[in-house]
């Protein structure tokens, strides 16, 4: 009843096209997540950060980050893709990050090629990278210390985020899959999907592509499938949404005076129950 199982990501991959994965930082989002259809939950640095009210600065630490993971993937039928910001340090830290979410029965992280401590790629302000070698070592450090042989690393790029190009971002990417990365997730902060469709020209598919179309969202998923994208990352839509809908239900509480008008459009405490298994949970007192 407690213990969930989950294929890996990298088996997930291998049965879909496209794996649809969306962002969440807690379980209930993830479960709900999970009932839409999504193969797959993003344990988003920017979510985690932003339930605490923090911005997403490599503030919290990585017990904090893993800590969310783990309460995602506990309560999953599907594998969490762990957004692992820089891997929490250098070499040495990227090392007992892998340790740790491995045995916290994760089975894909992600690592992108900032310097730490990391700002979230769409703040104002210059972004400053690791030199491609310097990175390139923390994923063959990643792949050389997992234990388990499904285990999944994801080696993301900023270099079209700081403005350093096309060419740098194909080089970089072509270094971390060379380095052992399993897939390149390649970020633009670009209003249209035009940037990476370019990326995608420029690829020779020597591994997978992962894309988070936060800033470029007119792309069907048919149209992705298509472009030869293999994973997209819907990071932010969930939080983004909770907000919307915290602020209109409190207002309308406090200006109503009472919650009748809001009763019909809100989910009931018995909905909250079934997420928890609250049926299941009462059979061991029966
Ligand atoms: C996240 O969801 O934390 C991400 C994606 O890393 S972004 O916020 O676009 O950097
Ligand atoms: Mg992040």
């Amino acid at each position: 009843m407690l213990k969930r199982t989950y294929p890996s990501f990298r088996t997930v991959l291998g049965r879909h096209d496209v794996v649809r994965v969306a962002g969440a930082h807690h379980a209930l989002s993830g479960v709900l997540a999970q009932e839409a259809g999504f193969q797959a939950v993003w344990s988003s640095s920017f979510e985690v950060s932003a339930a605490r009210c923090l911005p997403d600065a490599s503030i919290l630490t990585m017990t904090e980050f893993l800590d969310a993971a783990s309460n995602l993937q506990k309560a999953l039928d599907i594998p969490v893709v762990v957004d692992c910001d820089t891997g929490y340090g250098g070499n040495y830290n990227v090392a007992h990050m892998v340790h740790e979410f491995e045995a916290a029965g994760i089975t894909a992280v992600c690592m992108e090629d900032k310097t730490f401590p990391k700002l979230n790629s769409f703040a104002d302000g210059r972004q400053a990278l690791l030199p491609t070698t310097a990175f390139a070592g923390k994923i063959r450090t990643a792949k050389a210390v997992q234990s388990t042989e499904d285990f999944y690393v994801i080696a993301r790029t900023e270099a079209l985020i700081a403005g350093m190009g096309m060419d740098e971002a194909v080089s970089r990417c072509q270094a971390y899959a060379d380095a052992g990365a399993d897939a390149v997730l390649v970020h633009s902060k670009k209003p249209t999907k035009d940037e990476i469709v370019a990326f995608l020209d420029r690829w020779d598919g020597r591994v997978p592509v992962v894309i988070v179309p936060t800033t470029y969202p007119d792309w069907h998923i048919d149209e992705v499938r298509e472009g030869g994208v293999s994973v997209v990352i819907y990071a932010n839509h969930g939080m983004r949404a909770t907000l919307t809908t915290l602020r209109k239900t409190y207002r309308a509480i406090y200006e109503a005076g009472d919650t009748m008008a809001l009763e019909p459009e809100i989910a009931s405490v018995r909905d909250i129950f079934d997420l928890q298994r609250m049926a299941d949970w009462q059979k061991l007192d029966a």
